[in-house]
């Protein structure tokens, strides 16, 4: 049900939804909503086209529930006829320090910056239904749906169109005013709201993300391979981590932010100040060797609130049984030896390749860490990328960056 405010088209009307939008805005923005866009629900061809591409090539591996509802994620009213407007609406999570520095630290497991806190899933929909509930109370009539990550919704190119900020090259969306730490979530709505201009492209010729990148994941700038990605291998994944990427997942034990971190834009981002998204101290660089000694119980009550919890104890135990291997620290191979008759296969093998990785380094030097782990999150130090600075392939080689280029205006 199309619910205008006054009568479509009339002068009025379009004063009375521009009057709408931005109680909206400042509703949002009082419940700690960092940046709030609107736009029509609807989306352009290129958006379907593009998403069945990327499943056509199967560059979504295991995660059928994407091509399950690809209709729906494609198209806003796929997926709910009666939505007229979208409120798309970021939530800034930007870190206080530099994640990439968590990966020189192998005796360690890095934790994605996003799961180190509570999990935004809980703390963005309850921010999301206290402003859909203002909505419906001040707008009466008006039906809405609130949603975050999980349904099959298009977040990234509606938040674009709305003005939020642009898909860069690592695919995801980037903010002039919060660079790449931005959590998304929408309000599907039957009001008639004025558009917001959409976000141009900023990225200009800067390809820090794509040469960052330890699985080479992109096959092409705009363009993620998810089966390559780390994000998905150490969350999504199920079964053993294929050997290829095994050595480039370093100390990485749950997501990776190298692609985001990498970004200059983040120089115009600022930490967060958002209680629930505060990490943890138990989650910001936790002993491998505690991880690797928690059975069922111990995880469920470490990980207790966190978006960890979802992948369970063995598939979080495969994960840091990589890491253990990746260490190079030989006190570490009676943790993985202890692991190599685990009840869970998948976990007894990947201990049993820790073993082996480890018995290896004890004759051959283990690859330095990241060495772009000198680099910024936030801009308040040195940006990685500049000349001259050096990384190391996957396969331990030390490789120059391409010679900077910065995106079009920062
Ligand atoms: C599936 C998924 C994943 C998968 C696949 C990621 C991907 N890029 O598709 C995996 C598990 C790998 C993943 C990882 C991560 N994810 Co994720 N993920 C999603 C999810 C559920 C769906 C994304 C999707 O539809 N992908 C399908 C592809 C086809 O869509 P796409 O990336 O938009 O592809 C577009 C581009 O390729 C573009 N395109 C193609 N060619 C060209 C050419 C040009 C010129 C242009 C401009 C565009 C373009 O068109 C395509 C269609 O729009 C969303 C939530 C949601 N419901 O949207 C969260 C979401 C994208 N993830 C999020 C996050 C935070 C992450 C991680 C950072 C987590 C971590 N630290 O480990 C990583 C980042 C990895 C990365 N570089 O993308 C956030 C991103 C927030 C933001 N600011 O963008 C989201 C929006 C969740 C949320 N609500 O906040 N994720
Ligand atoms: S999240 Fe990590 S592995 Fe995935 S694309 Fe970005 S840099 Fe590559
Ligand atoms: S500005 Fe550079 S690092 Fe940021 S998304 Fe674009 S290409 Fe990637």
């Amino acid at each position: 049900m199309l619910q205008s405010i006054e009568a479509p088209g009339t002068r009025e009307s379009v004063e009375a939804g521009r009057a709408a939008a931005e109680a909206i805005r400042a509703e949002a923005l009082r419940l700690g909503f960092g940046t709030v866009g609107f736009t029509e629900a609807l989306l352009p061809e290129a958006v379907r086209a593009r998403l069945e591409d990327f499943l056509a090539a199967g560059m979504h591996g295991s995660m059928g529930w994407m091509a399950d509802r690809a209709a729906q994620r494609a198209q806003p009213r796929g997926l709910w006829p009666e939505a007229v407007s979208v409120v798309t609406l970021g939530m800034n999570y930007g870190p206080a320090e530099n994640p990439l520095a968590a990966l020189a630290r192998r005796d360690r497991g890095a934790i994605s910056v996003y799961a180190q806190g509570r999990d935004y899933h809980d703390v963005v929909k309850s921010r999301l239904k206290q402003l859909g509930r203002w909505m419906v109370q001040r707008f009466k009539g008006s039906e809405l749906k609130v949603f975050v990550d999980t349904a099959p919704v298009a977040e990234k190119p509606l938040a674009q169109r709305a003005g939020l900020g642009w898909q860069g090259k690592h695919t995801n969306l980037v903010s002039r005013s919060h660079g790449s730490w931005l959590f998304l979530g929408e309000v599907y709505t039957t009001l008639a709201l004025p558009p917001d201009p959409p976000e141009r492209d900023h990225c200009g010729g800067c390809h820090r993300c794509l040469d960052i990148c330890p699985t080479a994941a992109f096959p092409a700038p705009y363009r993620l391979d998810a089966r390559r990605c780390l994000s998905y291998l150490t969350i999504e994944h199920k079964g053993p981590i294929p050997e290829e990427f095994r050595v480039p997942m370093g100390n990485r034990i749950y997501g990776c932010d190298d692609c985001l971190a990498v970004c200059p834009w983040n120089k115009f981002a600022k930490a967060h100040s958002e209680p629930g998204f505060a990490p943890r101290a138990a989650l910001r660089a936790p002993k491998l060797a505690d991880l690797a000694a928690l059975d069922d119980a111990g995880f469920r009550a470490l990980f207790s609130g966190s978006p960890v919890k979802r992948i369970g104890r063995d598939r979080f135990v495969r994960n840091v049984m990589i890491a253990v291997g990746n260490s190079g620290d030989p006190s570490l191979r009676p943790v993985a030896q202890a692991r190599a008759e685990d009840a869970d296969p998948v976990v007894a093998e990947a201990a049993r390749w820790a073993v082996g990785r480890l018995d290896e380094a004890g004759t051959i030097a283990p690859p330095p860490s990241h060495a772009c782990g000198a680099g910024s999150a936030t801009g308040r130090q040195p940006l990685p990328g500049v000349a001259g600075v050096r990384r190391t392939a996957p396969n331990g080689v030390e490789v120059p960056h391409h010679p900077r280029r910065l995106a079009d205006e920062p």
